[in-house]
Formats: C-alpha cells, sequence, structure tokens
C-alpha cells in the first residue's frame, strides 16, 4: 500500500491580517499533483486543518473545491482522504461529505459519538475505507476521546483483514512527546498518549503539528531523504506551508509504503518547494538595525535583490525609529506588487531585561475553547495579566457553567 500523507493546509490564511496566500497554496498544490503522477499512490490522505478559520470565504472554498476536483478528475484511482482539524469546522465538513462522497472523496468532519453502541450498526463504515491495497481508519480532531471506540474501529478492520493488508489512521491531534518547537499554535490543547490512541494500525498520518516528525525517533532523521521503520510507526506529516521565521526545518509530504500489516514501512520525505520564503533582516548573526536609514537601505535591497519573501526587521533598542516608518516601508514595497511582505511586528534586540515588557502569550477563544480546564490555564498564566481580577473570572465561569447546565437539562 502506498500513501501520500500531508496535513495542516490552512487554506485561506492570511498573514499579518493583509496578505492572501492562494499563490503559494496553489504552488503546493502543483507538486502534489506532480508526486501523484510520478508515485500513483493508493490513497492521498490530509490529516486535518483543511482551513485556516472555522468559516472560510467563498474564495477560499472555491478554491478548495477546484483543487481537490481537480486532483479527482486527474488521478481517479487515488482515494482522497480529508478529515477535520481543530481549527475546521466538523459540521461544515461533515455537511459536505455526501456530495464528495458522490466522487468517491472521503471527507470526514465529526469523529465518533460518545455513545456509539453496538447497537449502532455499520457505524464504523463512517470511518473505515477498504481498498483493495489496505485500510484507512479516518479519524478528525477529537477535543476528547474514548480509546475504545478507537479501538473498537481498529478491531473492526482486523476482523475483516483476513488477507494481511496494510492498516493507515488518521488523527489530528497532539500527541505527548511531540516536538512543537517553533510551533505558538498547539501549545494548549490536551495530548493524548499515543496508547490513547489504540492499537493495531501500521502507520498513524498524523496533522496539527506543522513539524514533520515520526513519533519517539531522532528530529535529526528529518533531514534524512529516507527512512524504514518495524510497522506501528505514528508521524506528523507537517504542515504544506511555513508560517513564521521561526520554522527554519524543512517541510516536507509524506510517501508511504507498507508492505503488509505488521511488515515495514518505508518512508520518502517529499520536500515541498515554498514560493515565498521568510527572512529576517539583517540576517540572524548581524548586528540588528541601528538607525532608520540603515533600516530604509536594507528593504530597498531586498526588494531588488530577492524581489519575493516575508520580511521581518530587527532593531537594536537604542534606535529610535520615525513614527511614520511603517508607512515609508509600506510604500517601498509597493513597487513588489505585494511579492515582499512584510511583518510590521519589530524585533526589538538589546532591551534592558524587564519583566513588563517580555512579550505576552497570545492565544486565541478557540484555543481556550478546546481546553479541558481553561481557568487553570489562565490561573498560571495570569501572572502575564496584571490587570486581571482572577476573583472575578472565576465567578465569571461558575456562572456560564450553571447556564450551561440549565441549558442542557432543558434539551
Ligand atoms: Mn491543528
Amino acid at each position: 500500500m502506498r500513501i501520500l500523507h500531508t496535513a495542516d493546509l490552512h487554506l485561506g490564511q492570511i498573514m499579518y491580517q493583509y496578505y492572501e496566500r492562494f499563490d503559494e497554496h496553489r504552488h503546493f498544490f502543483r507538486q502534489i499533483e506532480e508526486w501523484c503522477e510520478m508515485y500513483r499512490p493508493d490513497a492521498l490522505l490530509v490529516s486535518g486543518d483543511i482551513f485556516d478559520i472555522q468559516q472560510p470565504s467563498a474564495a477560499v472554498r472555491d478554491f478548495f473545491n477546484s483543487s481537490f476536483v481537480a486532483l479527482h478528475r486527474r488521478f481517479p484511482d487515488v482515494k482522497i482522504v480529508v478529515t477535520a482539524g481543530n481549527h475546521d469546522s466538523a459540521a461544515r465538513v461533515q455537511a459536505d461529505r455526501e456530495v464528495w462522497g458522490l466522487s468517491g472523496v472521503k471527507l470526514v468532519g465529526h469523529g465518533p459519538a460518545f455513545d456509539v453502541s453496538a447497537s449502532d450498526d455499520g457505524w464504523q463504515d463512517r470511518f473505515i475505507v477498504e481498498l483493495p491495497s489496505g485500510f484507512i481508519v479516518a479519524l478528525p480532531f477529537m477535543s476528547s476521546l474514548r480509546s475504545e471506540i478507537l479501538q473498537s474501529l481498529l478491531d473492526c478492520v482486523a476482523q475483516r483483514n483476513s488477507d494481511g493488508r496494510p492498516v493507515v489512521m488518521m488523527a489530528h491531534q497532539a500527541v505527548a512527546g511531540s516536538n512543537s518547537e517553533g510551533h505558538t499554535d498547539i501549545g494548549n490543547l490536551k495530548a493524548f498518549a499515543i496508547n490513547e490512541l489504540g492499537s493495531g494500525y501500521d502507520y498513524l498520518a498524523l496533522g496539527h503539528i506543522h513539524r514533520p516528525q515520526t513519533l519517539g525517533f531522532d528530529i535529526g532523521d528529518e533531514s534524512r531523504e529516507q527512512s524504514t521503520y518495524a510497522a506501528g510507526i505514528a508521524r506528523y506529516a507537517g504542515s504544506a506551508l511555513h508560517v513564521s521565521c521561526d520554522e527554519q526545518y524543512p517541510h516536507t509530504v509524506s510517501l508511504v509504503d507498507i508492505d503488509r500489516h505488521n511488515g515495514t514501512v518505508e518512508l520518502r520525505r517529499l520536500r515541498i518547494d515554498e514560493l515565498r520564503h521568510f527572512y529576517v533582516l539583517p540576517q540572524t548573526g548581524e548586528p540588528a538595525f541601528q538607525s532608520a536609514e540603515e533600516l530604509y537601505d536594507s528593504v530597498d535591497r531586498f526588494c531588488n535583490e530577492n524581489g519575493r519573501g516575508y520580511i521581518r526587521l530587527r532593531v537594536d533598542a537604542g534606535c529610535a525609529l520615525p513614527v511614520d516608518f511603517q508607512q515609508t516601508i509600506y510604500k517601498k514595497l509597493e513597487s513588489t506588487d505585494n511579492e515582499v511582505r512584510y511583518n510590521p511586528q519589530i524585533i526589538r534586540e538589546n532591551e534592558a531585561v524587564d519583566e513588563e515588557s517580555c512579550e505576552k502569550p497570545v492565544f486565541e477563544v478557540a484555543e481556550l475553547q478546546q481546553m479541558s480546564n481553561p481557568l487553570e490555564f489562565i490561573k498560571k498564566t495570569m501572572d502575564n495579566y496584571p490587570e486581571l481580577k482572577i476573583e472575578e473570572i472565576e465567578k465569571d465561569f461558575l456562572e456560564i457553567e450553571e447556564e450551561m447546565r440549565k441549558g442542557d437539562s432543558g434539551k
């Protein structure tokens, strides 16, 4: 069985609240098409975070539809399986699944219900894809999970798998022990122990963490083009695109060959070519900018020489910048027609250490919603919010909980 495993497309992502990335995603899909042509996989798996936000615009949905329809038209024999991640609206993905099902593309929005029972005949089929070459158990992001339900899915596959075909499972979760360095988005999701996801798969195709990695193996292995494993491994494919200059590691798509159930997993890392790279000016190792003139010159030079990319500036704390310097920079970039893209968050260097000015952790409401105990998280980080009154927050939480209880009993 041969699969092409990717994840975390984040279609519709907008950088610095301004720049769209359609052309970068188009460039990515072009490579997926080339790899489908070259390697003829049995299946293409996208393990969650299809979209960047829960309600993507019509243009972004159109992009999703046309990209996957084009892939399916060109490679009708490649089974496409796409699952929802924590960035996606499970309900919206679920709502489209019947239509995609008509062409054999498998979309999975909701995970298994918590109360599935033996009497609910055939519920497993909503998650199991059976191919002549192997099985795929397609699970989307689940904010909480019941191990016995996942195990019963794998057991169901085992029952049907009398001829020892490879078994692949998909999931979009934070798994304990993974390396999330340079990834600002994941820290707050509950991490599950790998054994909570059940056993009996040969390859667990994970999404969520943007850095490609095979769990339990040296992250340094990622620089190798190929690796061979005994079956039963879990791997993050990594994201389709870079999202910041912190992501210095290569992004790849995983081409996975599995000979048989409990056999050998051959992994090939297909390097993704990025249309736009991330740069800091001046580059790391050089002293930060000392004057506005120096900074303007450097931006001009970048526009002329590179002509394309995301830039962020490092400025010495002692350097005073004119009030209109951001406008001046945007003006300089106009001539590049959005090819040079600017992150207006300046990196200030050599600042006197001052607790107050330390960068505060930023978290989104969506992340709080996924925490099992958001109040606990707020308490742990409350030093960052001197103006916050924890007693009031606690009271608000209690009130909301009370209201939710009332609402539940009313249904
Ligand atoms: Mn995610």
